[in-house]
């Protein structure tokens, strides 16, 4: 079924919420989807392997730091539009929109909003070309959820800073260029420092045979005496509020990403269903699979209003961590029921490679874990709700 007859559901007319500056970058990058993307992604996948070619093709696309302003490199474009780049990167596989959100939200933001001006020159630009890969150390071994029990730790040593400890299931570890290192001070306050490849003592050792997530790069973060120099500090947070307001801005992307690959899986499905005839009739025909569908298009259309919703909040400054937890955790689990409904419909032609259901399905249990996993979700919009907290 060819890319080119993709036809993006859009049932409550959202198009019209949007302008013609959204539509305009939402079609340019989907453009570039279906002709740099969708050819080679499978193999891709099937091969296990990160097509970082398009690193700088995602920056000439504008695909980072949409929303860091101009003087840095960035678009200074607005939320809405941050999302639709997400939405279509996603649409084309889970990898590149993880390779973007972890460049624009986990990388660029906080260096732009913690950072020095110094740092802010140094590194945005050539991050936002796509000429240097940065990662974002936040997870350890042994603490994934609970963050802020990390054992990550400097100490200062007068002249420069000591880096110790480890980081896991980091994306772009292994090719990152820049790492945003989230690490305990002597006073146990949570910091962030920039970490550069090639530091003495500091490794990047990639983590193999994944089942999702197959073209995305994923690794350790391993700091053996590191000698982080002073000016790399980011000076203006402090505390496990800095790690999260990143994350606040990489979730939202993530609420995007995902409605494009449910609408990628529930687009293939209605036009095989339309084509696949049994029993002598298209198997769209049968009520079975009407319900199928008609249960996809009603969720994809909930999850974009969501989405939409959460874009003009964010856009005005006033969405709340849970307002985000709840879009996140939503659109996410709608997307892998998407995948895997749809993948039904195409009965055994779904798990073949020339179908991106089971590629999404896959990808998308890594989307449901990371960034927060869906019941820590749900007990933050717990927490919200009832002003008790259950993580203690
Ligand atoms: P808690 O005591 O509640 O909070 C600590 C401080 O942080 C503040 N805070 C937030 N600030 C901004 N935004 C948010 N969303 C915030 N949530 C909390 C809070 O007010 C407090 O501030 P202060 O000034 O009082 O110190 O922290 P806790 O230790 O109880 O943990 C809370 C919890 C569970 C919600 C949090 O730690 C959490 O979200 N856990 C999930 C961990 C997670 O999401 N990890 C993601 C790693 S990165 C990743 O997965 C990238 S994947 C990249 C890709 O490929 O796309
Ligand atoms: P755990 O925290 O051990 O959780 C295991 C299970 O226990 C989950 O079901 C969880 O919901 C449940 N659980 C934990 N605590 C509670 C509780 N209080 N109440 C109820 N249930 C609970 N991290 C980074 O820092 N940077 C990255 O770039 C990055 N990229 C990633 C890429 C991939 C492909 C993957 C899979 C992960 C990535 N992560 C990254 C890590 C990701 O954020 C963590 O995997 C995630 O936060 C969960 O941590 P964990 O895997 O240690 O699971």
């Amino acid at each position: 079924m060819a890319t080119a007859q993709y036809h993006h559901p859009d049932y409550f007319c959202v198009d019209e919420l949007l302008t013609e500056e959204h539509k305009l970058i939402r079609n340019s990058v989907r453009e570039w989807v279906n002709r740099r993307v969708k050819p080679i992604i499978d193999e891709a996948c099937q091969k296990h392997e990160f097509p970082g070619h398009l690193m700088k093709e995602l920056g000439e696309i504008g695909a980072f730091g949409s929303y860091i302003p101009e003087k840095y490199g960035g678009a200074g474009l607005d939320q809405i539009s941050y999302g639709l780049i997400m939405q279509e990167l996603e649409r084309g596989d889970s990898a590149l929109r993880s390779a973007a959100s972890v460049q624009s939200s986990l990388v660029m933001y906080p260096i732009y909003q913690f950072g020095t001006e110094e740092q802010r020159v140094k590194y945005l630009p050539a991050l936002a070309k796509g000429e240097l890969v940065g990662a974002f150390g936040l997870t350890e071994p042994d603490h994934g959820s609970d963050p802020g029990s990390m054992k990550t730790r400097f100490e200062d040593k007068g002249d420069h800073f000591l880096l110790n400890g480890a980081k896991m299931w980091i994306t772009n570890a292994a090719i990152a260029d820049v790492c945003v290192v989230w690490a305990k001070d002597e006073h146990k306050v949570v910091r962030g420092l920039i970490v550069e490849k090639g530091m003495p003592g500091f490794s990047a050792p990639e983590t193999l045979n994944k089942w999702s997530l197959r073209a995305s790069i994923t690794g350790e973060l391993v700091f053996d005496n590191v000698k982080v120099p002073k000016e790399n500090i980011l000076p203006n947070v402090h505390g496990l509020k800095g790690p999260l307001m990143c994350l606040n801005s990489a979730r939202y992307g993530i609420a995007w990403g995902v409605i494009g690959a449910a609408c990628d899986c529930y687009d293939t499905a209605l036009r095989y269903a339309l084509e696949r005839k049994q029993f002598d009739k298209p198997i769209a025909g049968f009520q079975l699979t009407q319900k199928k569908l008609a249960e996809m298009i009603t969720e994809i259309t909930k999850a974009q209003l969501l989405a939409w919703r959460l874009g003009t909040l964010r856009n005005e400054d006033r969405a709340t961590p849970g307002q985000i937890s709840m879009t996140k955790r939503n659109n996410v689990e709608i997307a892998l029921k998407i995948a895997r409904d749809s993948r039904q419909i195409l009965g055994a032609m779904g798990i073949t490679g020339d179908f991106p259901m089971m590629r999404h399905m896959m990808n998308l249990e890594s989307v449901i874990t990371y960034e927060g996993t869906h019941d820590i979700h749900l007990l933050i919009t717990g927490m919200d709700i009832t002003g008790i907290n259950a993580f203690l």
